[in-house]
């Protein structure tokens, strides 16, 4: 069966492919843009979990072919939970992942240490054409370097230190951290609903 990847963003596809196929998923999994003529879905949820589904009822809807989206973030403590929900927007630019990064880095240039806690979350949401819907979510909790480190992965990737690590999660190879992330943790988690609901 093919499953659709309702996701632009690269590094979330070679994440998912990696964490899917190690779970034993055999489905033909495509990515959103192999359909350039569907409209991007406004994430207007308020939560992580709202927003994953908007994006996999829209791609489900539009291709007939079940869809499972990821809708995630970083959650800094001391910001209340931001920039969550905004990180792909922190610095206006949509996906822009240097700027985001720099712009937080700032914003916490006079927090120390011990105030510097925060975690990676992950909405992962299966939908299909006929609206049947599941929902399931991941962390990764850590701290928050004051300069970027690592090459790996995207995003946030080189300022977060997981707890019970000294090194960034983009100093893990792809397989350490696909095996510790909010990412890993949610598809892992939503691969027997796939073969519950999908077969
Ligand atoms: P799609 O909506 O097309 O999936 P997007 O990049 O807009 O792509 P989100 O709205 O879910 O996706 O935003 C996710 C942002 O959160 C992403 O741009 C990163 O800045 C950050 N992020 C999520 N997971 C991450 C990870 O594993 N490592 C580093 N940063 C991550
Ligand atoms: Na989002």
């Amino acid at each position: 069966t093919r499953l659709i990847l309702a996701t632009r963003n690269a590094g979330k596809i070679t994440e998912l492919h990696a964490i899917l196929a190690d779970a034993g998923l055999t489905h033909e999994l495509v990515g959103a843009g192999a359909y350039p003529e569907i409209p991007d879905v406004k994430e207007t949820g308020v939560t992580f979990a709202e927003n994953a589904l908007l994006k996999a009822h829209a791609l489900a809807q539009a291709t007939g072919h079940p869809a499972i989206a990821d809708d995630s973030g970083l959650c800094v403590d001391v910001l209340g939970g931001a920039p969550g929900i905004f990180s792909a927007r922190w610095s206006g630019t949509h996906g822009n992942d240097r700027a985001n990064l720099d712009l937080l880095l700032a914003q916490l240039s006079d927090i120390d240490a011990p105030h510097r806690a925060a975690h990676f979350a992950c909405a992962a949401a299966l939908a299909l054409p006929d609206g049947t819907e599941r929902v399931v979510e991941g962390r990764l909790t850590g701290t928050l370097r004051h300069t970027p480190a690592g090459g790996y992965g995207f995003g946030y990737d080189p300022i977060l230190q997981p707890d019970g690590e000294t090194r960034t999660c983009a100093e893990l190879t792809p397989t350490e951290k696909n095996a510790i992330s909010h990412r890993g943790k949610a598809f892992r988690a939503l691969v027997p609903v796939v073969r519950e609901l999908v077969g």
